[in-house]
């Protein structure tokens, strides 16, 4: 499983406070402790509220990549964000996101083609979200059609069939897990999937965690490569470890927690 870790987001009111006073040494901490967790890439938001978007994510990446060398998932709806992250990254970038529509994708694509940057599609439009798992497979399908015209590998891709809360969308659940067992098959080589994994609790009262650890090992079972979390979250963790186990991805010691962390 490829973790992207997740903290580095305005919204998060303390991120968001420390990106408005620039405190530099508060975002770093964060970025290291992820590292440390696991993650293998970094989400960076600045958060809905940012009133100057562009320089907050250049002062992210900047004073992120100071510390450490992992590649950085610029999230932003913006494509002048993205576009000026791009320019002062000095490790991989991946792009978060595209939508499937065309216009985003032209630009999106261009990009990424320019600067090397992998991207992450999003499995919805203009007109939102889709319902089922079929137009989330058709617009993922437009998707990777169109990375295609601008000469970017599908491992280059990763599919995100935007996982939904339980408790405002409860039937979507099921219908995201079914859509990551079929990506795959859309092509060769397939795809890799992410989903933002906090989205499935966000919102509900009581046991967040129980909600994403259920949510991811299911997801896994399912065919998904990576997703957008907290690595800070032990037991989240801990459940992620032990499904790759039971997948069969490595190799069983007594000791395979440990094992999994000295790694
Ligand atoms: N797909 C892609 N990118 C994404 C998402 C996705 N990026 C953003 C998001 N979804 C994934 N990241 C988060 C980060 C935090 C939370 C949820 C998803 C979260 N935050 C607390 C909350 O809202 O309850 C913040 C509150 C607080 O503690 O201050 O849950 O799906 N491609």
């Amino acid at each position: 499983m490829i973790i992207i870790g997740e903290l580095i987001n305005g919204m998060y009111k303390d991120v968001s406070k420390a990106i408005s006073n620039r405190e530099t040494d508060v975002i770093q901490h964060l970025a290291e402790e992820q590292v440390r967790a696991g993650a293998n890439i970094l989400d960076i938001s600045a958060g809905p509220y940012s009133s100057k978007p562009v320089d907050d994510m250049k002062w992210l990446v900047e004073s992120i990549q100071k510390v450490v060398t992992v590649a950085l998932s610029i999230d932003s709806t913006k494509t002048d964000v993205i576009e000026e992250a791009l320019k002062v990254s000095v490790n991989r970038v991946v792009i978060n996101s595209t939508s499937a529509d065309d216009d985003k994708m032209s630009v999106v694509f261009r990009l990424a083609k320019k600067y090397n940057a992998q991207v992450i599609g999003v499995a919805m439009d203009k007109s939102g979200v889709p319902n089922s798992k079929d137009n989330r497979l058709e617009l993922a399908a437009k998707i990777i059609a169109k990375a295609m015209e601008f000469g970017i590998s599908p491992d280059d891709l990763y599919l995100d069939p935007i996982a939904m809360p339980v408790n405002v969308a409860q039937a979507q659940g099921k219908e995201v897990l079914e859509t990551i067992r079929e990506l795959r098959m859309l092509c060769n080589p397939a795809p890799n999937t992410v989903i933002g994994l906090s989205n499935v609790s966000q919102g509900t009262k009581g046991n967040r965690g129980l909600l994403n650890r259920t949510f991811l090992t299911m997801a896994m079972a399912c065919g998904l490569t990576s997703a957008i979390l907290d690595p800070l979250d032990q037991e989240l963790m801990d459940a992620m470890i032990t499904a790759d186990l039971i997948l069969n991805k490595n190799i069983y010691c007594d000791s395979f927690l440990d094992a999994y962390r000295k790694r």
